[in-house]
């Protein structure tokens, strides 16, 4: 037993002083160490010669010896990878590429957000966003929605706890109008505006709806702006999102906040009108609503019904992502899984 633990501490110190450097020398050290035949086996041999009370003791020894050998072997080993000179000191290889940093990828709701907005951009929209936690004001009284409007039923809305002492009744916004009552509250005329933004529904999840998405809505008041405008900026904004080919119809159709108000139709751009699950079969795929601003709206946000009108349109961002991209599951959107983002590149 004393003449191994003698022998231990003997290669210890060989292995110690060992000198040699580069990855020629760390395999040499393996070979004559670690090997095989090296002579870490060696020593492991000698158990056999302990008498069995030592065992124990001998097993510990051995087994710290040969992790010591491992470990200067790890450590030569790292020192020639980093292409340790001769003075010891490791000389990076300049001329080597550096570490790619890896790129993210665009959500498809952004790509499909900016490229709504950059369209309304373009005729002079700026963009406003607003609070996505609001209070009933700007989200339904101004709007003209009286108090038992059905759009206010508790199915719908999300309402926030703000305890017994809160003046008024605090909800997570059911759509982004509240950024345009901000604007017209701010009593700058004229207000050409769009608001994208996250809103949130107390629906039931499934692959069609999700309890929060995402819209684009745009407000255009001034002296005199009439249906007509409305419409060209519509037609604008169609031509450039869907191309000149596609056709388009108004419905009538009645939203509290406008009067007239209408739904904008485009001619199915899957199909192209001829009738397709898309489109129901109709040839058409409703993508807006829109209509002129009611004048107890105007009169809500201090602006005078009589000299300033106005238009306002609103629409969903996710639908047209998932047709553009064939996504055919809302949740998608919102469940991080990078295999999904990483297919979505800038290019619109
Ligand atoms: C103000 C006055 C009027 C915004 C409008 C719509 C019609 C509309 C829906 C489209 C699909 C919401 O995402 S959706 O479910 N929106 O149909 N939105 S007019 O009207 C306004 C907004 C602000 C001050």
């Amino acid at each position: 037993m004393q003449d191994l633990i003698q022998k231990l501490e003997a290669y210890k110190q060989e292995i110690t002083n060992f000198s040699g450097t580069g990855e020629q020398a760390a395999e040499a050290f393996r070979i004559q160490w670690l090997g095989t035949k090296g002579r870490v086996k060696e020593v492991m041999g000698e158990m056999k010669h302990v008498p069995v009370e030592q065992k124990k003791e001998a097993g510990q020894l051995l087994n710290e010896f040969k992790l010591f050998t491992e470990a200067r072997y790890a450590q030569l080993k790292e020192a020639a990878a980093a292409g340790a000179g001769a003075g010891g000191h490791a000389v990076p290889d300049l001329t080597l590429p550096g570490d790619a940093i890896p790129l993210g990828s665009r959500h498809p709701i952004s790509l499909m957000r900016h490229k709504i907005i950059s369209i309304f951009q373009r005729l002079g929209f700026a963009v406003a966003e607003g609070p996505e936690i609001e209070d009933d004001w700007h989200n339904f009284t101004a709007l003209n929605m009286p108090e038992h409007h059905p759009a206010r039923d508790m199915q719908d809305t999300f309402y926030v706890d703000a305890g017994e002492n809160a003046a008024v009744d605090w909800l997570l916004r059911t759509h982004t109008s509240n950024t345009q009552i901000r604007e017209m509250e701010k009593g700058k005329l004229p207000i050409r505006v769009i608001c994208p933004g996250r809103v949130y529904r107390n629906e039931t999840i499934s692959a069609r709806s999700h309890c929060f998405f995402h819209q684009v809505e745009g407000l255009y008041i001034d002296e005199n702006v009439s249906f007509a405008d409305l419409k060209q900026t519509l037609y604008f904004f169609v031509r450039e999102m869907y191309g000149k080919d596609v056709r388009v119809r108004f419905r009538p159709s009645y939203f509290p906040f406008t009067e007239p108000s209408a739904e904008m139709d485009v001619s199915c751009f899957i199909c192209g009108g001829k009738g397709c699950n898309i489109c129901k079969k109709t040839g058409w795929v409703e993508i807006l609503g829109c209509g002129m601003v009611h004048p107890n709206v105007l009169q809500n946000c201090g602006i005078d019904p009589e000299k300033y009108t106005g238009f306002a349109f609103g629409m969903g961002v996710e639908r047209p992502a998932m047709l553009k991209y064939g996504i055919n599951d809302i949740r998608l959107f919102s469940e991080n899984d990078v295999r999904f983002l990483k297919q979505f590149t800038a290019a619109t």
